[in-house]
């Protein structure tokens, strides 16, 4: 029996491509350069499917290019923002995402952003690394705690309520904003705000964990920014076009928030260079799911929903629009 042929768009984990080679005719990217609209075309003839990431953009003109021989599109991603999943459905093309395996990961690294951004961490680190640290002082770099401040969530899923189960551990007050309430039990007396704007104004530390929609695209800025009392902490672990730049970056400036911490960003890697220079911004280049437990994880777990739909069943992670 013929293989699926597959188009495998980055260098995956070994183990991941192994599993890939077993079950596949896939042409992988050993050299991991990030392949060109023209390219991803050229390259899709004869294939069955494609395995992605975040890092290619599936919209509505490329797949519109697309032979139709691809009838799936598996993300090595939970987040599906990079496929235009209704124009996929125009042309009966599945598309599956990777949730539920990198939620740990993904919450740790928005703790690590809270605890590196309230407690000065950029500044410190930099103070070490240019031999500008000259003496101890009672007063000096002092920072801020997170216990019994109000954590804000927006978007309680998986990720936002690992990140409030981490946060109550450090004495923080868990607040939240989603489209739907939770039931009290997965709440563990989490505040609901019944909006974005509610949640901002009671929210020392403000974590985004919300996918991003037309809806929340730009939803932290300078209004809502305004919102959060002064002194506040904004992280973002989610992706980097909820926010205005140029209004967090501003309110930075301006003393309106004490510190940011960030993972993600608008058109990464090639970020707002100003963030480089703000050492109340502690910054991460997107390391959400980057271990390799995690990322083998993500891989097996793509596997799985192209197992899934080529042996006719119904994938588990399969996104709709
Ligand atoms: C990864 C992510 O960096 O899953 C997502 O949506 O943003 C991150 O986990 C990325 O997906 C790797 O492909």
């Amino acid at each position: 029996m013929s293989r699926p042929s597959l188009l495998v768009t980055r260098k995956l984990p070994n183990a991941v491509e192994a599993r890939l080679a077993r079950d596949y005719d896939a042409e992988t990217n050993a050299i991991d350069t990030i392949l060109k609209p023209d390219d991803l075309v050229a390259r899709a003839k004869g294939k069955d499917g494609f395995l992605v990431t975040p890092a290619d953009r599936l919209d509505a003109d490329l797949i519109g290019r697309l032979p139709s021989s691809i009838r799936i599109m598996a993300s090595f991603s939970v987040g599906y923002d990079h496929i235009d999943v209704k124009a996929a459905e125009a042309r009966g093309i599945a598309v599956t995402n990777t949730p539920d395996v990198l939620t740990d990961a993904t919450a740790d690294i928005a703790l690590l952003l809270i605890l590196g951004a309230a407690r000065g961490a950029a500044a410190g680190m930099a103070a070490i690394r240019e031999d500008r640290w000259k003496n101890w002082a009672p007063t000096g770099m002092l920072s801020t705690d997170v216990r019994g401040k109000r954590l804000g969530i927006i978007g309680m899923g998986r990720i936002g309520q690992a990140v409030a189960h981490r946060a109550r551990a450090f004495g923080m007050e868990v607040h939240y904003h989603n489209r739907a309430r939770l039931d009290a039990g997965t709440e563990h007396g989490a505040v609901f705000h019944a909006t974005a704007e509610d949640l901002f104004a009671a929210s020392d530390i403000l974590s985004i964990h919300c996918a991003s929609t037309p809806e929340t695209r730009r939803l932290v800025n300078a209004k809502t920014i305004a919102l959060l009392p002064k002194g506040a902490i904004v992280v973002n672990t989610a992706r980097g076009d909820i926010v205005d730049d140029e209004a967090l970056i501003s309110a930075l400036q301006a003393g309106h928030l004490r510190a940011i911490g960030l993972d993600v960003y608008a058109n990464e890697p090639n970020i707002d260079p100003r963030y480089r220079t703000l050492e109340n911004a502690f910054l991460l280049p997107h390391l959400g799911s980057a271990t390799v437990e995690t990322r083998n994880a993500m891989g097996f777990r793509a596997l799985d929903n192209l197992d899934d739909f080529f042996a006719g069943r119904e994938p588990r992670d399969r996104v709709r629009s």
